[in-house]
């Protein structure tokens, strides 16, 4: 059955990516992948931060989105560099997620180098966490740079991977639903206005629906297939941080990028 394989930390030393990079996968989760302490420590000081700078405390994410300043690439670059500033102060003292996914793929793959995604003198945003609150869902849509970040030199990487990185889970919903098809550029006539696809592109197509997230739990997915996140029904907000991946073949290059 098409599906995301299931494995934990340690089975993850035995485990490659390959298989989500040659499609024979497209997502593999990786439960207990950072620590559950940390990732309340994060939880609470985002709930400071969102206290102290958002109007009634309805912060919605940290760090801004690539596929969102699609044609503002100055804004963008001056964002990410807050973006660093905070993830700082919300990393302080503890082990720095970001980190810790890279040092898991620079292990899958030894003979690539790993970077944070820089452009001239800018670095990509690293990250960006995102704080989805009762009623929120993010509608069917992918993530492919290739076609959408054509202003970006990112726009150049072979092979794009998602990193999800579960921090704080509701009592309800927020189940990422995987549909087996992969985006082609005809598909463009079913774009939404605002954002993602109407849902009749992948009715028909085979899916799974993954659940049942604990916080410190890593997705790890192909965005290219179309994937929605269904609606939040509990009163705590669902977090989490999200990062891509770039693999430039030829170079033996990854980037990370948001
Ligand atoms: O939050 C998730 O589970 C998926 C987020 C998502 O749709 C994306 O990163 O494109």
């Amino acid at each position: 059955m098409w599906g995301p394989l299931v494995v934990n930390r340690l089975q993850l030393n035995k485990i490659g990516l390959q298989s989500i990079l040659s499609d024979k996968i497209p997502a593999m989760i990786i439960r207990n992948f950072y620590d559950e302490k940390s990732c309340q420590i994060i939880a609470d000081r985002i709930e400071n931060y969102s206290q102290s700078n958002f109007q009634n405390g309805k912060l919605r994410h940290i760090g801004p989105f690539l596929m969102s300043h699609t044609t503002e690439k100055k804004k963008y670059f001056e964002e990410a560099k807050e973006a660093q500033r905070e993830f700082e102060k919300i990393f302080h003292g503890i082990k720095n997620p970001i980190m810790r996914i890279y040092e898991s793929i620079s292990d899958k793959f030894p003979d690539h180098s790993m970077s944070l995604a820089r452009e001239f003198k800018n670095d990509y945003s690293p990250a960006i966490i995102r704080i989805h609150e009762k009623g929120k869902s993010i509608p069917v849509h992918k993530d492919n740079v290739r076609y959408e970040g054509k202003e970006y030199a990112l726009s150049e990487i072979d092979r794009q991977l998602s990193c999800i990185l579960h921090l704080q889970e509701s009592e309800g919903g927020g189940d990422l639903v995987m549909y087996n098809r992969q985006w082609r550029k005809e598909d463009e006539r079913f774009r939404n206005i605002d954002f993602g696809y109407s849902s009749r592109l992948t009715e028909s197509s085979e899916f799974c629906k993954m659940s049942n997230f604990n916080a410190g739990d890593l997705v790890i997915m192909n965005p290219n297939y179309y994937h929605k996140v269904t609606e939040i029904t509990g009163n705590t907000p669902r977090i989490t941080l999200g990062m891509f991946l770039g693999f430039y073949r030829k170079d033996c290059k990854i980037v990370a990028w948001a």
